[in-house]
């Protein structure tokens, strides 16, 4: 296992690259261009440019997070095969850095959905939080208010410039149900296959968040079923998982310990989180601690470490806590504290294990 920690660039994070240096075990940043619009190709110079920032403090780039994809690849418009032939360039670009693994996601429209990024907990931190009811109302709505809570940071997947296009975006999607898009996928992924295996460069979904569908969107990769027809879809070692525990955990019907245990070998990233779900499905992000939420976090690290999990994990959201001011569920502190409670059970296996 490699632990990574996720960073948003400089000018474009809270957080600083000498204050990651010093939380224990982090070997990887996972980053991305953040100013780059789905479809667009990243330049060497452009890619070289974090390079050059993160060679000074040790750590690897192996790790992107997120390609985003065009939303005429996902919905078969008139430009997807100029914007697939624009990823592969991107891929090519990425291996001359030594990037092993691309996280993505194939959600229609909207990426990770909340309806409250700043939920009060009771302890005085406040967290990322889901409310169901909400989601019923008006799309445009949910919208405008991230974009006003996010003011001033680039938001992988709710770029303004795309999400200004609401009623044109959802007008695409009009005629894509579930199996056209998982028909699009296939199509993608089987086009971007043979250059990963030139590029050693796996593909990782992530899956969708939260794991139902929301304003009428078809939403895939929900459950362990969905995960296994996904992985079948494209039967190959480069078409991975990005394993998010918070993701499929806000399903209380799922257990990702056993996805886990069912597919180690397709997982290239694992993001840790925790969730706590209320009896009428809402649900709030909370602490790295397994018995304050209901995933089942330390079952799901002991399933990586049975398997013998040697892709790269980072803990995802972190709840606000110590008054920090920072990108809803990207602060410093509570982030450092899940890879403390990770590395403290994953250092505990292993003593075990003698
Ligand atoms: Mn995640």
């Amino acid at each position: 296992m490699k632990m990574s920690f996720r960073w948003y660039g400089s000018g474009n994070d809270t957080v600083s690259l000498s204050q990651i240096r010093q939380i224990p075990g982090v070997e990887e940043i996972v980053w991305a261009l953040h100013d780059k619009l789905p479809g667009e190709v990243w330049q060497p110079e452009e890619i070289a440019k974090v390079a050059e920032e993160l060679k000074p403090y040790g750590f690897g780039m192996s790790v992107v997070e997120s390609v985003n994809v065009h939303d005429d690849i996902k919905t078969a418009g008139p430009d997807r095969d100029l914007y697939i032939d624009n990823y592969i360039q991107t891929i090519r670009n990425l291996k001359e850095f030594g990037v092993k693994v691309i996280c993505y996601n194939f959600m229609p429209v909207f990426d990770w959905t909340r309806t409250d990024l700043f939920h009060p907990l009771g302890d005085g931190s406040t967290a990322l939080f889901y409310e169901k009811s909400k989601i019923k109302q008006d799309p445009q709505e949910m919208a405008e208010y991230i974009l006003k809570e996010c003011e001033g940071f680039t938001m992988p997947g709710w770029e303004p410039e795309r999400l200004a296009k609401l009623t044109e975006l959802f007008e695409k999607y009009k005629s894509v149900d579930k199996e056209t898009l998982w028909e699009n996928l296939r199509y993608f992924l089987e086009k971007l296959m043979p250059v990963c295996h030139e590029c050693g460069i796996k593909m990782a979904i992530h899956p969708d968040d939260p794991p139902w569908d929301i304003f009428g969107l078809p939403r895939l990769l929900v459950d362990e079923e969905s995960v296994g027809r996904f992985l079948k879809l494209v039967d190959d070692p480069y078409n991975c998982l990005t394993l998010c525990s918070g993701s499929l955990g806000s399903n209380p019907a799922n257990n990702v310990a056993d996805i886990v245990r069912k597919y180690a070998d397709r997982i290239a990233f694992a993001h840790i989180r925790n969730v706590k779900i209320y009896e009428n499905g809402d649900f709030s992000e909370v602490s790295h601690r397994d018995c304050d939420g209901d995933v089942g976090i330390l079952d799901i690290i002991r399933a990586y470490h049975d398997a013998g999990f040697d892709g790269y994990i980072r803990p995802d959201h972190g709840r606000h806590i110590w008054n920090e001011q920072c990108r809803p569920g990207y602060g410093l502190y509570d982030r450092a504290l899940g890879i403390m409670y990770i590395l403290g059970a994953w250092d505990m296996l292993d003593k075990q294990k003698g």
